[in-house]
């Protein structure tokens, strides 16, 4: 079988963007995309070359054969992405406040991609893979689905495959004692990264430099603190300092979702090339500066071909 760089698992939803800003009951146009944490790293990860195998159920619905559809056309493997006839496919709206913030509204309890189970998965998925990325959205859909990451942890532990964790808090779906949720994926972890709010929810300052001792207690060698549009703070186990990136100006903003992905793609790409962390801080924060010029999660994120020789200096597998 085919070898995939990484490896993800997750929800592919149909997102409905507003066409205007406003509260929702008054909006009467709307864009369809497909979107999800992971899919959206999973697209940047194919636009800068990479194999990215992605694991989920989609409902047989036409929303499921319109993800498919969108999956292969980013050149993303769809052959772990099972179709559930009792099951729909998840939905969810996004609202734009006109100040840049945006809130979003679910429609996905009981939809397919929450039935996932470790018997869905063939640990041999992961044979030959360098990564396994996972968020803490998928655990947090359902008992099965933690379950099912959890699996996926074990069976990328006992091949050697290297694992990167974004906790993607969501208030929607983390409702109980977020700490103790999502500890057992930082525990397994190598690479966290993670916002600012994040950061100050789980290690209780959102300042990279205050909370290192305790990530690296728990251990991750490398920790990364998404710092918005003030770029973002990474750090390794090993090393004394901390590494900054500057942030990239977008050339118009118009919706920030989708921008922790995008960093997340462009930071893992340059470690699975073992790029200096400045660099691969550099190229994450031009990912996503680009995921906030357009409305759909990921539909801005640049093709190999789109980024400058000095943010990829590097040749790369
Ligand atoms: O990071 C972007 C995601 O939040 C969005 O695509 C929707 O995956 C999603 C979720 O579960 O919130």
């Amino acid at each position: 079988m085919e070898r995939f760089d990484v490896i993800t698992c997750g929800e592919v939803m149909v997102l409905f963007s507003p066409m205007d800003v406003g509260p929702l009951r008054y909006v009467s146009q709307f864009c369809k995309y497909a979107a999800g944490a992971e899919l959206n790293l999973s697209v940047a990860l194919a636009r800068l070359g990479l194999r990215a195998g992605f694991i989920s159920k989609v409902g047989c619905d036409e929303f499921g054969q319109y993800i498919l559809a969108r999956m292969r056309f980013e050149n993303l493997d769809t052959r772990f992405v099972k179709e559930d006839p009792a099951h729909p496919t998840g939905v969810y709206f996004k609202e734009l406040s006109g100040s840049g913030e945006s809130r979003v509204y679910y429609y996905r309890k009981g939809s397919a991609a929450s039935t996932l189970r470790p018997e869905d998965v063939d640990p041999s998925w992961l044979d030959g893979a360098k990564l396994l990325h996972l968020t803490g959205i998928t655990p947090a859909l359902s008992e099965s689905c933690k379950d099912t990451c959890l699996e996926l942890i074990a069976a990328s532990k006992s091949r050697n495959v290297k694992i990167s964790f974004d906790p993607n808090i969501r208030p929607a779906l983390h409702k109980g004692n977020v700490v103790s949720f999502m500890e057992p994926f930082i525990r397994a972890c190598d690479i966290l990264l993670m916002n600012e709010h994040e950061c100050g929810l789980l290690f209780g300052s959102p300042d990279p430099a205050v909370v290192a001792t305790s990530v690296f207690g728990m251990g991750p060698e490398i920790m990364v603190v998404k710092q918005g549009d003030k770029g973002a703070v990474a750090a390794t186990r090993s090393g004394k300092s901390l590494i900054y990136g500057e942030p990239f100006k977008p050339a118009r903003y118009v919706d920030p979702v989708g921008a922790g992905d995008g960093f997340d793609a462009g930071f893992l790409f340059g470690y699975l090339n073992g790029w200096p962390m400045e660099y691969c801080l550099k190229l994450g924060n031009f990912i996503g500066a680009r995921a906030t010029t357009v409305l759909g999660d990921h539909e801005g994120y640049p093709f190999r071909r789109d980024i400058p020789e000095d943010i990829m200096p590097f040749s790369s597998s």
